[in-house]
């Protein structure tokens, strides 16, 4: 047996993509501006293993697959919760990602969640770079978006994550 997960996605206001959680996909009060549902590629195990929620003061996490190369056609969302009154120092100590203007193939995009449930966007990454990559959000909470599109994959990335004394 194959397991799917899927989950609702719709752009806000100002253009970005947000996930919902399913009880505010069946239960929302403000309408859309659009809004539709996708299920992520299975993975050669038959498991969506790559949505997360990791509640630590640091910790680590990569692409799927990484060192070998990411599938395609997939989307992984790693929710990142450190304790109360800190930030979020994230590092991309490994990052190889399909290159394009405006990452609009294969991206990271970190986002800052807030406690109301409406979520930022702070960084969108692609391409290759050859340095630490960090971006600090300014919250407790945050979400890693990691999209492929249905063709060309690279390596991925690997991320550090930890809170940081604001
Ligand atoms: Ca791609």
């Amino acid at each position: 047996m194959r397991f799917r997960q899927a989950y609702c996605v719709r752009e806000n206001t100002a253009g970005l993509i947000e996930i919902l959680p399913h009880v505010t996909c069946a239960d929302r009060l403000e309408p859309l501006l659009e809004e539709h549902c996708e299920a992520p590629a299975c993975l050669e195990d038959g498991r969506v293993t790559c949505n997360k929620t990791i509640f630590a003061s640091e910790g680590s996490f990569t692409s799927p697959n990484h060192p070998g190369n990411y599938p395609t056609d997939i989307d992984c969302i790693t929710r990142i919760k450190v304790n109360p009154g800190y930030w979020i120092d994230l590092t991309f100590q490994s990052f190889e990602l399909e290159p394009a203007p405006g990452c609009i193939y294969d991206y990271v995009e970190v986002f800052q969640d807030r406690e109301d449930g409406t979520r930022t966007s702070i960084a969108r990454l692609c391409g290759t770079r050859k340095f630490r990559s960090s971006v600090v959000v300014k919250g407790n909470s945050a979400s890693v978006l990691f999209h492929s599109d249905v063709i060309v994959t690279r390596r991925g990335f690997v991320a550090n994550f930890s809170e940081l004394d604001p």
